[in-house]
């Protein structure tokens, strides 16, 4: 056990016991020309995160400790697609329609993949999510138990919307969430700042909130 200094006290890192979960890294919320640049974000507030994650992604990979990637989208027959979701914004192009890299948050298209600057390596469990939340309808809870986790550093994209969801999930199934700021991107700024205010606020409400640094220097010399 480490502490990692973090927001709202120390988190007591246990690295044998913690997996690495990277949100959404994927080329249409992230990559220029993407579905999400089509609806007008600025993606370079979420390119940024990508050197701070392959740092922590190279640290995890070195010492043997359990990646875990999630990509959002749907079946292409777009069966899991509930039609809320669907129809939400009234937007002219939908999850589903022909988009700037393939139909748009349907796997197996180019622009649901991962950025190839993250891509996962073989071993390392990719969970397809129809929602949100990285557990709602996938067994993301089931492999943790397996491996026999109990805390998660949850990073990726957008801090607001995916990456909460999941922290807010994983703390109701009992995790220990730790979110590196430097590491989680929104298309806006001032969701960024809150976005990881609630999670820290009341005593950690939900989890901790620290920078990669913090957690790389207490990986040094840990081992799994
Ligand atoms: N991954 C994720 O956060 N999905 C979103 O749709 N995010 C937005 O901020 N729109």
């Amino acid at each position: 056990m480490t502490m990692v200094p973090a927001e709202p006290y120390p988190f007591e890192f246990v690295p044998e016991h913690c997996a690495l979960l990277i949100i959404d890294m994927q080329r249409d919320f992230l990559e220029p020309g993407g579905f999400g640049e089509m609806l007008g974000n600025d993606v370079s507030q979420l390119r940024r995160t990508i050197v701070p994650n392959q740092t922590l992604l190279a640290a995890w990979r070195a010492k043997h400790l359990p990646v875990i990637h999630t990509r959002e989208g749907h079946r292409p027959d777009l069966s899991d697609l509930p039609p809320a979701k669907k129809v939400r914004g009234h937007g002219k192009t939908t999850i589903g329609d022909p988009g700037p890299m393939g139909r748009i948050l349907v796997r197996g298209e180019a622009g649901h993949d991962i950025v190839p600057e993250l891509y996962p390596r073989a071993g390392e469990p990719v969970i397809d999510k129809p929602g949100k939340g990285a557990f709602f309808a996938t067994d993301l809870h089931a492999i943790l138990q397996n491996l026999g986790v109990t805390q998660l550093v949850v990073t990726g994209v957008t801090t607001e919307v995916c990456v909460n969801t999941t922290v807010r999930e994983a703390n109701d199934r009992g995790y220990d969430c730790l979110v590196p700021e430097d590491c989680v991107g929104s298309y806006f700024p001032e969701f960024q700042m809150m976005g990881l205010k609630m999670i820290a606020a009341q005593g950690g409400i939900f989890g901790w909130v620290a920078h990669s640094h913090g957690i790389l220097a207490a990986l040094e010399g840990a081992s799994r």
